[in-house]
């Protein structure tokens, strides 16, 4: 039970801090947003996510990953993808946002290659 403490006092901790770094970041054109999510655990949950990040107007291509939890969206060509609103629309889908990262010089095809595998 302490330990459970602890970790829901670590989990809080990590939030706090987090999103002051990357949450306000925005996604260029030529990055990709990667966002590990807690709670997807069939392809119906990565479809409702892949739509929902769809639809977003500054959406260029998402990809989720049901293993690695990750969901990776990326920009149009001139536009800019939010990562608070890319969040937001993840947990108001009713999962967990563990981690959101911007990678840079990337596309989402990249991404997906690089966590299934193949080139
Ligand atoms: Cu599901």
């Amino acid at each position: 039970m302490k330990t459970l403490l602890k970790t829901i006092k670590s989990i809080a901790l990590c939030a706090m801090i987090l999103p002051a770094t990357a949450l306000f970041s925005s996604v260029n054109a030529s990055e990709v947003a990667k966002v590990t999510v807690n709670g997807m655990v069939c392809s119906f949950c990565a479809q409702g996510i892949e739509k929902t990040m769809s639809k977003m107007p500054q959406t260029k291509a998402v990809y989720v990953n049901l293993d690695k939890k990750i969901v990776a969206v990326e920009a149009k060509d001139g536009q800019k993808l939010d990562m608070a609103k890319i969040k937001a629309g993840i947990v108001d889908a009713g999962y967990d946002v563990v981690k959101t990262e911007v990678v840079t010089n990337t596309t989402v095809a990249a991404v997906k290659a690089e966590l299934t595998g193949k080139k």
